[in-house]
């Protein structure tokens, strides 16, 4: 029986009131200066440096092309080793500048990439590593760093989940070489759509400015084969006002988190990942693990939660590997991916943004809860067929 409540989807975009942005709008409206690197782009900037602690960052219209930009921006050629279990667009953004992916598995325990299993991985054509924060959780970056090191490697780290995470008291965007973030809809900081870049120096911050406004310097120099990525005024100007709220967002997300971990606890068979160590998290997704000894399967659950109008996502299934543009390279080969392929099948993000309320959080948690009451075999595939 499906139910009569609105649904709930994995997450909701934040907004801030709308009587806050108009006066915004009005400016815009009346200077008409709508992009190219406007004053809202500038305050911005200088906003998200001072918030995240950082000390240079370029906008972006979204992280995909930040991604692609950073990548062009060290001149990133030959092989890079990656992560399998991430959004398409880490991998794709090595495609779109003619890179090979090398897939190395994760840790089963953080879901990132696993630094013990690059260095097999790393060939004469090696030229860099891109690992994920993966669900804001940060990466070994010191384990990552001492094997770019070694073999004069560089890191971009796509951090895409990880805005405002800090660990052992520094923020983990400026470890590697360069960070990339989003600011998309779905994410804890939202410009509608929206990405940056953070660059460890001026220099570099100039170079990745040029190449995401076509490469030009002035009005008749072009110094590079640059692209259009840069962030609109309307975007950069909703940006400032949700760094206004963005410490209450995230206290909220905490308080979901937190709520959801102590209504789940002990349920057989659910495994919810631990908090990392030491760390300032923002609390982007909520995932948990189906394993063996829950009485459903991963599928069968988020079939159930989908037919009570409650939307979870299995980010990240399928891997990136599995994609028809990648699994023919040798290092998608899943037999060298066996954690990312398990944690692959056995993850659902439940809902999590800062608009849900307690009730809905205990609902979704009861409904899992209950799910080991019912009759899997005869129940749940029905439900399954009926929501697909
Ligand atoms: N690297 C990583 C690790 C990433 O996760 C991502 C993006 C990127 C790079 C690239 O960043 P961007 O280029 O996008 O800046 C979503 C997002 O589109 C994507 O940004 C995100 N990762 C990925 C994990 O999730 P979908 O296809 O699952 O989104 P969608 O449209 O199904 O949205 C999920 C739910 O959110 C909807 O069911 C309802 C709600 N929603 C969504 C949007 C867009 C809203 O309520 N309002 C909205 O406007 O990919």
């Amino acid at each position: 029986m499906s139910s009569t409540r609105p649904p709930i989807y994995v997450t909701q975009p934040h907004l801030p009131p709308l009587e806050e942005f108009l006066p915004s709008l009005q400016q815009i409206w009346d200077t008409k200066v709508l992009t190219n690197g406007g004053p809202f782009h500038k305050q911005l900037e200088a906003a998200l440096c001072e918030h995240l602690g950082v000390p240079h960052i370029a906008l972006f219209a979204n992280a995909t092309i930040a991604l692609v930009t950073a990548l062009q921006s060290l001149r990133i050629t030959g092989e890079v080793i990656t992560t399998p279990y991430s959004f398409v667009a880490t991998a794709h953004s090595l495609l779109w500048n003619g890179i090979k992916p090398v897939f190395v598995d994760i840790d089963p325990e953080t879901m990132n990439l696993d630094p013990a299993k690059i260095e097999a991985a790393i060939t004469p054509q090696t030229t860099a590593i891109m690992p994920v924060h993966c669900y804001g959780r940060p990466c070994d970056v010191e384990a990552i760093q001492r094997i770019a090191d070694n073999y004069n490697l560089r890191v971009i780290y796509d951090a895409a989940h990880a805005f405002g995470v800090r660990q052992h008291g520094h923020s983990i965007l400026t470890a590697g070489d360069l960070s990339v973030l989003s600011f998309h809809a779905t994410k804890v900081f939202n410009t509608f759509e929206g990405g940056a870049i953070i660059c460890p120096d001026a220099r570099t911050k100039q170079r990745i400015d040029h190449l995401k406004n076509f490469g030009f310097v002035d009005e008749v120099t072009v110094v590079a084969p640059g692209i259009n990525g840069k962030m609109s005024e309307f975007n950069a100007a909703l940006g400032l006002l949700q760094l206004k709220h963005i410490r209450a967002a995230v206290g909220r997300r905490a308080a979901i988190d937190a709520l959801y971990r102590s209504l789940l606890a002990g349920v057989p068979g659910l495994c919810i990942p631990e908090p990392a160590p030491d760390t300032e998290a923002n609390q982007a997704y909520f995932p948990i693990l189906v394993q063996e000894g829950f009485l459903l399967s991963r599928d069968e659950l988020y079939a159930l939660l989908k037919a009570q109008g409650i939307h979870g996502r299995r980010y990240f299934y399928p891997l990136i590997s599995d994609f028809p543009m990648y699994r023919g390279l040798p290092s998608a080969d899943a037999r060298g991916l066996p954690h990312a392929r398990r944690v692959s099948t056995q993850v659902i993000c439940l809902p999590i943004y800062p608009d849900l309320s307690d009730e809905d959080v205990a609902r979704i948690a009861e409904v899992i809860r209950s799910a080991q009451l019912c009759q899997a075999t005869q129940q749940v595939p029905a439900l399954h067929r009926a929501a697909a």
